[in-house]
This record gives structure tokens, sequence and C-alpha cells, in this order.
């Protein structure tokens, strides 16, 4: 993952390079969500599956209008960060016990 400071800078700048090209330049639609999460290399969004692609999606378009919005995008990423962060701390802990 990316340092703290950088990791807020990224998260913003990608949503806002990946939503730019098509309809609405500040919400992402599906198809600018599974081209952003193929060219950036998201740890924490592990699946490039197609149809887990379309179920983070409506997961992330809370009010289901078929745009995620910043506010959409970022609660989930921010989840999503929470656990990778939790799986490491887990799997750090096993490493000292063994
Ligand atoms: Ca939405």
């Amino acid at each position: 993952l990316w340092a703290q400071k950088s990791a807020i800078e990224t998260i913003t700048t990608t949503f806002l390079e990946y939503a730019a090209p098509s309809g609405d330049p500040t919400t992402l639609s599906l198809d600018e969500l599974k081209k952003l999460v193929q060219e950036v290399d998201f740890v924490i969004l592990q699946s490039k599956d197609p149809k887990e692609m379309k179920k983070i999606f409506e997961e992330l378009d809370e009010d289901s209008n078929k745009e995620v919005n910043f506010l959409e995008y970022t609660s989930i990423i921010m989840r999503l960060f929470f656990v990778y962060m939790f799986k490491n701390m887990i799997e750090l802990q096993q490493q000292r016990r063994q």
C-alpha cells in the first residue's frame, strides 16, 4: 500500500482521473470503476472478476443511481482499507507467536 499521506492523495486523484471521461465528471460509472481497478494496482480491491466488480459497484452505489460519487467511493475504500490493515495486524501477531 502507500504511505498514509499519499494514500489520501492517490484515492482522490485516481477517483477524479477515472470519473472524468464519460457522463458526470464527479461520479464513476461501472465501466469507469472497472477501468480504475484494472489499471490501478489496488491492493485492497483484490478481485478483478467482472461479476465481483458488479457486486462491488452495487455495494458502492448506496443510493442506487448507477453512479458512484466520491462519498460513496471513499466509504468503501476506507472500509476496505481498515479490513486490509486488520488482516495485516492479525498476520503480524500470528508471525510473532511462531
Ligand atoms: Ca450513487
